[in-house]
């Protein structure tokens, strides 16, 4: 960072792009019109209250890592060799669109997939790809590797995506973490937790398999098994129930079998959901009093319980507690998970939505391994692909089954281009490589999960090197290919602008000058007091999952611990979660130089027992497998799992493990219910302990 002096740089707003339910509202200094310097949480901002997380405090180490993508480049060697040479910016647009243009010719234009995710959360720079795909009629992309287990989990039973205002865990008296890792995945929860419990001395309860540090700084951590939330839920509702602590009268207004639920519990004793949790008994009984007698009671319920087979049932369980106990009607009260629900957009122009052909196919994110080895019932019975364009995404990495995932990317008659920051794994996989602006050097407009604002994040500096816009690349291919929308002729602003007119709310401009605009609906519709989002405005305890997605079949009726998951067994014996780390975010800043130092290297954590009958030391080897490959890794002994559990901090790139295979080697991709996704803390594994002579770790490779 450049010496400032004593004159103290100018701080601008912006806002934090990355995927995370926090969307922060930052103040960056801009030491010039190349260079940021440090980076702050807004104080003025309610639910960013000032606080960011350090990686992003530290911002500057990633816009001007040494290591961003400067110009484009062209393919110079074989796939995965990283051999590239430097082109100008027309020739690769061009090549590109040859290279789309030739597949639509060969196998019609359903050969082109636009893969993109959540890299950006910019409403203009992440999703105009679909613009160009929809003018195209390009394949579809089904979105699914990260809330289609949670989102359609907490709609079942409310109606809507939506819950008490995210600030009122401040007011709360008992505020549950449920499978979020908050001080890690969105700091901002623990702000206004920890503010309730300075203020109203509440309780913090986490519900997680491991001793992470949000449970680290709980009152009560229960440490239960990956995949079994829906059994304690059913054992805390049985005592709910049988101890007086079910609000009858609002159970009647609000609820649509309340007896149907309570005589179905009467088998799910505390008893019951400690054999299946690993919990003791008597910790269910005191968690399901503490919440029985908290009238504000806050359920924040986050994205890990979700991510196993049985995640939907597991979110729709955990919601109906709100609703027994008739939380909801107060204060700091209820349950708050995700507020997509309560935006209404309008993304015609960013999305080109009036050029929608239903007749398309949807190819699913997460299959991606198996539609690139050409899977037909994945292909829908279609084309195979043949060229795509990839955005903000590094599937590389993230997605599962990598050993699928990187055959299908091997092909040699498939044609990539990824739009990158970074050199990513993907990237390392592409005839094309474009570099990116990041969300300092361009605009866009964003919506907080985790809260309510609408904001807009400004250009503030110049782009690193040649890199452009995502917008700009999908304009500048528009052109080449023959697209046509009145959203291609428009600036970003213009775009942001347009849409929130469009939308209802207030212009660009005005956004601008306000720094944010609160969309937070009020108490009575937040905490359906008003009925929740059916016909009847009854919460549904028997939902029907056919609302929801299109897999239904066993689904469970009523609240239960739903047997899907991927069970230990003789063969593999242990259940692996792969939480986030707290430096890294999914696969970005797994390149720089301080979270890199501080994850250290890929690790197991393996409970003392385990690992002593296992052979393995401190710092010693593991090997964990299971049919989809196996990885190797460093240990380290943890008392703060169950045993037979074990957790592998994620995403490191695979190139950080030792044999260059990564985590998700071993997760599955097959499509849970009811509406797909991949199931990231759902993967049975066997585990040995093994030596090799000693190798560098990632931080002293990358430092040497
Ligand atoms: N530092 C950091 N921040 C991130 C991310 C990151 O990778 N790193 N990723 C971002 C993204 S894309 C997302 S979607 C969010 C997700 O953030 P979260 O909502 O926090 O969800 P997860 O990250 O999947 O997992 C959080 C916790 O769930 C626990 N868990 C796993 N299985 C179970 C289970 O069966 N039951 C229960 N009760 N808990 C379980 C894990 O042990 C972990 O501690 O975070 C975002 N923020
Ligand atoms: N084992 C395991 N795997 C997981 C998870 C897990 O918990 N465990 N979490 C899963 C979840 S929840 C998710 S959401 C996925 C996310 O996985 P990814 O989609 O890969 O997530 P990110 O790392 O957020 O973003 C990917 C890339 O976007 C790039 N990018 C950022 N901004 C821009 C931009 O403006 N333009 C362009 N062109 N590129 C940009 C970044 O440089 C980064 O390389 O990972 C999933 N994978
Ligand atoms: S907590 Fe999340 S939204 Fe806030 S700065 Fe960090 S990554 Fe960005
Ligand atoms: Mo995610």
């Amino acid at each position: 960072m450049p010496d400032t002096g004593t004159v103290k740089p100018e701080r601008h707003h912006s806002v934090c792009p990355h995927d995370c339910p926090s969307t922060c509202a930052l103040a960056v200094e801009r030491i010039d019109a190349r260079t940021i310097g440090r980076v702050y949480g807004d104080p003025d901002n309610a639910y960013t209250a000032g606080v960011i997380c350090a990686k992003v405090a530290r911002y500057a180490e990633r816009t001007h890592h040494p290591d961003r993508l400067k110009t484009p480049l062209r393919r110079a060697g074989p796939k995965g060799s990283g051999r590239y040479t430097a082109i100008t910016w027309e020739q690769a647009l061009d090549e590109v669109a040859e290279a789309f243009l030739r597949a639509e010719q060969r196998h019609g234009s359903e050969a082109v997939w636009p893969y993109y995710y959540a890299g950006t959360m910019g409403l203009v720079q992440r999703d105009g790809i679909n613009r160009l795909r929809h003018a195209k009629k390009y394949s579809g992309y089904f979105q699914s590797i990260c809330v289609n287990l949670a989102w359609p989990g907490f709609i079942a039973g409310t109606g809507a995506l939506r819950g008490s205002d995210p600030r009122e865990m401040a007011e709360s008296d008992l505020v549950v973490i449920w499978g979020t890792n908050a001080v890690a995945t969105q700091v901002n929860v623990m702000h206004h937790a920890t503010r309730a419990r300075k203020e109203r001395g509440a309780k913090i309860v986490v519900v997680d398999p491991y001793r992470n540090a949000t449970a680290e700084i709980a009152d009560l951590h229960l440490m239960l098994r990956p995949g079994t939330d829906g059994a304690l839920a059913c054992g805390v509702m049985h005592v709910l129930f049988k101890e007086g602590f079910a609000d009858r009268a609002y159970l009647a207004k609000y609820a649509d079998v309340p007896d149907e639920l309570e005589a179905h519990l009467a088998t799910r004793t505390p008893e019951w959901a400690a054999a299946i949790t690993g919990l003791p008994v008597q910790q269910i009984l005191d968690f399901a009093r503490l919440y029985g007698r908290t009238r504000r009671s806050f359920l924040r319920l986050g994205y890990g319980f979700s991510r196993s087979r049985n995640g939907a049932v597991n979110m729709h369980a955990a919601t109906c507690l709100a609703a027994v106990t008739g939380a909801w009607q107060h204060r700091g009260g209820g349950a708050f998970h995700n507020n997509g629900g309560i935006y209404h957009w309008n993304k015609t122009m960013i999305e080109g939505l009036d050029l929608v052909d239903p007749s398309i196919r949807m190819l699913d994110q997460c299959r991606i391994g198996a539609i690139l080895t050409g899977e037909r019932e994945d292909l829908k019975d279609g084309p195979p692909v043949t060229a795509m364009l990839i955005q903000n995404t590094n599937p590389m990495v993230v997605c599962p089954d990598q050993t699928v995932v990187r055959q299908g990317f091997s092909r040699e008659d498939l044609f990539v281009c990824v739009h990158e920051q970074f050199l990513t794994e993907t990237a390392l996989m592409a005839d094309i490589v474009l570099p990116a602006t990041t969300f300092l050097e361009h605009d866009d407009v964003y919506q907080g999960g985790g809260h309510q604002y609408i904001q807009i994040g400004r250009k503030l500096i110049e782009p690193v090197g040649e890199s452009r816009e995502n917008h700009f690349v999908i304009r500048e291919l528009a052109k080449r290919v023959g697209a046509e929308h009145p959203g291609f002729g428009m600036s970003a602003w213009e775009l942001a602008d347009w849409t929130l007119k469009a939308s209802g709310w207030p212009d660009a401009a005005t956004v601008v000058a306000g720094k944010w605009h609160d969309c937070q609906p009020d108490f009575r519709h937040a905490h359906y007091l008003d009925g929740f989002k059916f016909p009847d405005g009854k919460f549904r305890f028997a939902p029907d999952w056919s609302k929801v997605g299109k897999q239904v079949a066993g689904m469970p009726r009523l609240p239960d611990h739903w047997e899907v998951i991927e069970a230990a067994t003789d063969e593999h014996p242990f259940r692996l979660v792969t939480a986030p780390a707290r430096n890294y975010l999914n696969s970005s800043f797994t390149e720089t130089p301080t979270s890199i130092a501080r994850e250290a290297r890929p690790t197991v954590l393996i409970h003392p027992e385990d690992a002593r009958e296992l052979g393995i030391a401190e710092g010693g080897l593991a090997r964990l497998g299971n049919r989809r490959g196996s990885v190797l890794l460093h240990a380290r002994i943890f008392d703060g799992v169950q045993r037979g559990v074990i957790v592998s901090e994620s995403v490191w790139p695979n190139r950080a493990f030792i044999e260059g295979k990564g985590i998700n080697t071993l997760t599955g991709a097959d499509s849970p219910s009811p509406n797909g996704g991949a199931a990231f803390h759902d993967i049975a594994v066997w585990v040995r302990g093994e030596t090799v002579p000693a190798i560098r770790t990632h931080a002293e490779e990358v430092s040497a």
